[in-house]
């Protein structure tokens, strides 16, 4: 496994909800230097070259981000990101600068794009990812899924598929909503059913996110927003407008945000993602990110099998055997190829 943090640490598979959301519990006192104030905060904005710190006793101060801060390993398009527990200093001109980042438990990186060297952090530190997608207005691909939840397997972090905009959907389309639900909730995936017109599905929503903190991510458009204006009633967050609504995402949500909800707990709302990169991984390493294909190739001839076309390969008999679904088969050899290349390339 390729070395860089956030692998290293972690659990979330395991049991969500470690997080320590009670950030005013961490020691507050860190010793000043020079008569400058230091203190523990935990990141939840990031607008330009600002950073909105929440600190022990409830204060928000923005903060420019001092020194260099590369990450050991990854090449981020910004060196601190929304769920950070970091150190501030604040001298007595009332400047805040932010001085240092805890070691992170887990994040989400994704690549911009196949060809782009750089990549992105969405948030880190968290206890549970939704995966907001819609089937249709717009369309998420089941490619695009299963390369949010390869990252996610890679980096340890929690998922739950929430398919939303149900109310919008004719019988075909709910046909085809119950096959895919059925296929994710086989590998271990659970899903659940949303509609923030009815209502439906928030309940379970309100009751999964208590207590945790917990990052929405998906195309533009697929109602991120519109869901977390559904778990707290504090704020209102700016959804797109229906009128100027077709068929894309209009990109409303500009910049990821965490969000105090009811009951305890954060929900991040980040901007909608085209596409999602996958990073850093070997070819070995990608079949052990799907997990119902991890499994099969246990029986595979050949220790090193890339389940392509080998002799002996469990994988790609359970493949014609149907206990491996074809899409997500495809979704490999594509994950695959863009590893490849990336070898290639570099
Ligand atoms: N019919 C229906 N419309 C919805 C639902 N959820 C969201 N919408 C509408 O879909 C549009 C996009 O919703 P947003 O909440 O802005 O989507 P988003 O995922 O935050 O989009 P970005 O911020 O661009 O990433 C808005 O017009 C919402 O009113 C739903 O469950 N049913
Ligand atoms: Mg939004
Ligand atoms: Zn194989």
């Amino acid at each position: 496994m390729a070395k860089s943090e956030g692998r290293k640490t972690n659990n979330a598979q395991r049991g969500a909800g470690e997080n320590e959301l009670k950030y005013n519990a961490v020691a507050s006192s860190v010793p000043s230097v020079n008569g400058n104030r230091k203190e523990r905060g935990l990141v939840i904005r990031n607008t330009g070259n600002y950073y909105l710190v929440r600190t022990a006793d409830g204060t928000d101060i923005l903060c420019l981000a001092k020194g260099n801060f590369r990450l050991r390993g990854i090449r981020s398009t910004s060196p601190v990101v929304v769920g950070d527990r970091v150190i501030i200093e604040r001298s007595s001109d009332e400047s805040a600068y932010i001085i240092e980042i805890e070691d992170r438990k887990n994040y989400i990186i994704r690549k911009a794009s196949n060809l782009s060297k750089h990549s992105h952090i969405l948030a880190a530190n968290i206890d549970l990812a939704l995966l907001c997608i819609t089937l249709r207005f717009p369309e998420t691909t089941t490619v695009f899924i299963d390369r949010f939840l390869v990252t996610a397997e890679a980096y340890r972090v929690l998922v739950h598929l929430v398919f939303n905009k149900t109310d919008l959907y004719d019988n075909d389309d709910h046909a085809y909503l119950n096959d895919v639900i059925r296929l994710y909730s086989s590998i271990g995936y659970p899903c659940i059913k949303t509609s923030a017109e009815t209502g439906e599905g928030i309940e379970q929503l309100k009751a999964l996110t208590k207590g945790k903190i917990t990052l929405l991510a998906g195309h533009s458009g697929v109602g991120k927003s519109s869901i977390i204006n559904l778990l707290q009633s504090d704020v209102s967050r700016k959804v797109g407008k229906i009128s100027d609504y077709h068929q894309k995402g209009m990109h409303t949500t500009t910049f990821s945000e965490m969000i105090e909800i009811e009951g305890e707990g954060f929900v991040i709302d980040t901007p909608g993602i085209k596409g999602f990169g996958t990073v850093d991984m070997t070819t070995q390493e990608v079949s052990h990110y799907f997990p119902e294909i991890f499994r099969f190739s246990a029986d595979c001839r050949y220790y090193n099998c890339l389940h392509l076309n080998e002799p002996g390969c469990a994988v790609l008999k359970a493949v014609d055997e149907h206990y491996i679904s074809e899409s997500r088969y495809q979704s490999y050899l594509n994950i695959l190829e863009d590893v490849n290349e990336g070898k290639y390339r570099s």
